[in-house]
């Protein structure tokens, strides 16, 4: 599977909205399936950049619009593909290993939520498309 679109709950009343975030691998009511060791945000990302353009060799992640959208782009490097507009607080995309992500078309006000599985780590990363073929053709992680 390419990707898994997670809902979560939305706590709305008089004050604003509430989203409750639930992390850990062995918590059933866990809105988030992994545990998490590292979240980061993005903001201020500029219209026409592109960020991302890259796999990893083990880390999963769930990726989240926090304010504003833009588009996240996934390959599995053999057959699946896909395009998917976020501009909404309640969604997390998961995605897991092996999977390149290119992340575009930022909104002016757009803010990113990322939560990590792993701890920041360079050699996690596939930063070369044909490597990141090459992995997947070999069956490698
Ligand atoms: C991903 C997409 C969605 C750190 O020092 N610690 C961190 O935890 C991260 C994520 C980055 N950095 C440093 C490494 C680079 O010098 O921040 C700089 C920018 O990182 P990068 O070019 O990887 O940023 P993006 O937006 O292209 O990619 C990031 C994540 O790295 C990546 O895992 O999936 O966001």
């Amino acid at each position: 599977m390419l990707f898994r679109r997670i809902n979560f709950k939305k706590f709305t009343d008089g004050r604003g909205d509430l989203i409750p975030l639930e992390f850990g691998s062995d918590f059933d009511n866990a809105d988030i399936p992994f545990d998490v060791k590292r979240c980061y945000f993005i903001s201020g990302p500029t219209n026409d950049g592109i960020r991302g353009q890259h796999a990893h060799r083990n880390l999963e992640q769930v990726i989240i619009a926090a304010n504003g959208s833009f588009t996240l782009v996934l390959d599995d490097g053999e057959a699946e593909k896909e395009e998917i507009k976020l501009d909404s607080n309640t969604v997390g995309i998961h995605i897991k290993n092996l999977v390149w992500r290119e992340l575009k078309d930022f909104s002016h006000d757009c803010v990113i939520l990322v939560l990590a599985s792993e701890h920041y780590k360079e050699s996690d990363y596939i930063r070369n498309k044909d490597e990141f073929y090459n992995c997947v053709k070999n069956n490698e992680y």
